[in-house]
């Protein structure tokens, strides 16, 4: 039985001040600490948006096109996103009071211009692997806790695919370590989430 908790993108550019800002989303910081520090995980692994500055999932990489409008990429539509997470920057980084020390395995991701990679297992066009699940299966994690940013985007995606590529494995999604971009998005991410099987729990739940 070895249990995973699973950060996505706890990077500045999706809490406040950031590049593409999710409301509240420095707000997981802690949940992530704490879960981090209860010893209830055998593994904690940490997924990064990690793009070249000419990334087509860029607006910016467009002409007339404006974050947040629907556009296209390598002719699959595209939401346009703000420049975001670009490698080496401080857009990039984790949050600085995100307890890094306490990661034992971080899995870029987005690197490739031509393709989005929402999971932090997959590109959106599910041909390239980023080979987090091989990890995983290597570790025999049969436990997997997912949280962190953003709920409807790269947190849902993940979890989508973690039930996919981890057979016989039980994932959790934690709400209260986790916020969104879209409400309404979030309310639709969660309930995708549950009709796959994923649990819904809250770290209050998880550490009592
Ligand atoms: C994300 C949009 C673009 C996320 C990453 O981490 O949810 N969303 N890149
Ligand atoms: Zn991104």
């Amino acid at each position: 039985m070895t249990k995973a908790l699973l950060l996505i993108d706890i990077q500045n550019g999706f809490c406040p001040g950031g590049n593409l800002p999710v409301a509240d989303g420095d707000k997981v910081v802690p949940v992530a600490n704490v879960l981090m520090a209860s010893g209830r995980y055998t593994l904690v692994v940490a997924s990064q948006d990690w793009h070249p500055a000419n990334h087509g999932s860029f607006a910016s990489q467009h002409p007339g096109k404006a974050p947040f409008e629907m556009g296209e990429l390598s002719g699959k539509p595209q939401v346009m996103w703000p420049d975001h997470c670009v490698q080496g920057t401080r857009d990039a980084d984790f949050h600085p009071a995100l307890d890094t020390a306490a990661i034992d395995y971080v899995q870029k991701k987005g690197q490739d211009p031509a393709v989005d990679s929402y999971s932090a297992f997959r590109d959106n066009d599910r041909s390239a692997l980023t080979g987090l699940d091989t990890y995983l299966k290597e570790n025999g994690v049969n436990e997997l806790d997912i949280m962190g940013l953003a709920t409807d985007y790269c947190v849902k995606f993940s979890a989508l695919d973690a039930v996919d590529m981890l057979p016989g494995a039980t994932v959790r999604f934690i709400e209260d370590g986790s916020r969104g971009i879209d409400p309404e998005g979030v309310k639709a991410a969660i309930a995708e989430m549950k009709a796959s099987g994923i649990e819904v729990v809250r770290s209050t739940d998880i550490i009592v």
